[in-house]
């Protein structure tokens, strides 16, 4: 079987016997959960790019999710990169120079407050998808980035990873990057991408991100697996929970009888799994939740 297969079949069996046993006992009741929330000792906040929106940063799926007539999910692969280098890094300089001049909002913040407040009483991890190094920025301190972060950069000869904040990352990327659909095609030549400093490499650099297909790093997904696995209280926060294997986190979480609250302005297909449903902005929501 292959693993998509795995993974269908796991979620689908997970799906229907615990939206059985949820459907009936959903609760958008913020005093009971705050309770829940006051006597765990193991917590995790896994958040999707829902929770940087206010902060500027377009999602992927819905309106923003359009970079000149490409949807953002078809660039981010193996196979865009290696068709057309050139515009797989203009759409990734213009999403480190967004990211960069973004400010992390009041969700992000109330997250990394809640952890300061509780550094001695509970343990708690913020398992994000998002690459955009927000929740680093707002003070999260136990932080896995799951899908990479848009100021690495891996080497496709060597697989050095390195930090990189420049801006632009190269010469021939100033100025490129314009999501605006009149914009046609994209022919910096490879040679003046980003490459290998290394002067026994020279490779062509790439950004340090998993894309569709790829697997998560092991390290990663193992620290993400354990959080998961330890957690009495999960919160999940603006992700549309579709993107394996981070959707079946919570849903397998509140199925070993963890409590699993989602914070979303709309449900999405993992919502019935869940044992608390809080609608609306998490930049406004979060804060009610985490400050006492
Ligand atoms: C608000 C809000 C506000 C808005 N307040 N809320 C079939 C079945 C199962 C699995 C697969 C399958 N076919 C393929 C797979 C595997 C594939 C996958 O999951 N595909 C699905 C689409 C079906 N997964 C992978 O390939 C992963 N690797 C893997 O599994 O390796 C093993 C393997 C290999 C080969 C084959 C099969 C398995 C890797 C996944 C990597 C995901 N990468 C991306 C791009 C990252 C790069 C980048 O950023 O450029 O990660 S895709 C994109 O989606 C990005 C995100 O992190 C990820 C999740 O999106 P997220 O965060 O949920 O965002 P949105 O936009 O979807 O949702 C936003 C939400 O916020 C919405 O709900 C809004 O309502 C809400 N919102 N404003 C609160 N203010
Ligand atoms: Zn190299």
């Amino acid at each position: 079987m292959s693993l998509c297969m795995f993974y269908r079949n796991l979620n689908n069996n997970l799906l229907s016997k615990v939206s059985t046993i949820m459907a009936k006992r959903q609760s958008s009741d913020m005093t009971t959960f705050k309770e829940v929330l006051r006597s765990a000792k193991n917590v995790v906040i896994l958040s999707g790019a829902g929770i940087s929106a206010e902060s500027g940063i377009p999602t992927f799926r819905g309106a923003g999710g359009l970079w000149r007539k490409y949807q953002a999910t078809a660039l981010a692969t193996p196979g865009a990169f290696r068709e057309n280098p050139s515009l797989v890094w203009e759409f990734y300089h213009y999403r480190r120079e967004v990211a960069a001049k973004a400010q992390p909002n009041t969700g992000h913040l109330a997250i990394a407050k809640y952890e300061e407040k509780h550094a001695t009483d509970k343990n708690i991890t913020v398992i994000t998808q998002n690459v955009d190094g927000l929740h680093a920025r707002a003070g999260s301190k136990s932080l896995v980035e799951l899908h990479g972060n848009l100021y690495k950069t891996r080497c496709t000869k060597c697989k050095e990873v390195l930090v990189n904040t420049d801006s632009p990352i190269c010469e021939a990327l100033a100025g490129k990057g314009a999501p605006d659909s009149a914009q046609i095609g994209s022919d910096i030549p490879v040679k003046s991408l980003p490459h290998c400093q290394k002067a026994s490499c020279g490779g062509l650099l790439r950004p340090h991100i998993v894309w569709f297909g790829e697997g998560l790093e092991p390290e990663v997904l193992n620290k993400a697996e354990a959080a998961m696995s330890a957690c009495d209280v999960c919160l999940v926060v603006g992700t549309s929970s579709v993107v394996y294997p981070a959707a079946m986190f919570a849903p397998q979480a509140a199925a070993r009888g963890a409590t699993v609250a989602e914070f979303n302005i709309e449900p999405t297909p993992a919502t019935p799994e869940f044992h608390y449903y809080f609608e609306g902005p998490c930049g406004t929501v979060l804060p009610l939740v985490l400050s006492d």
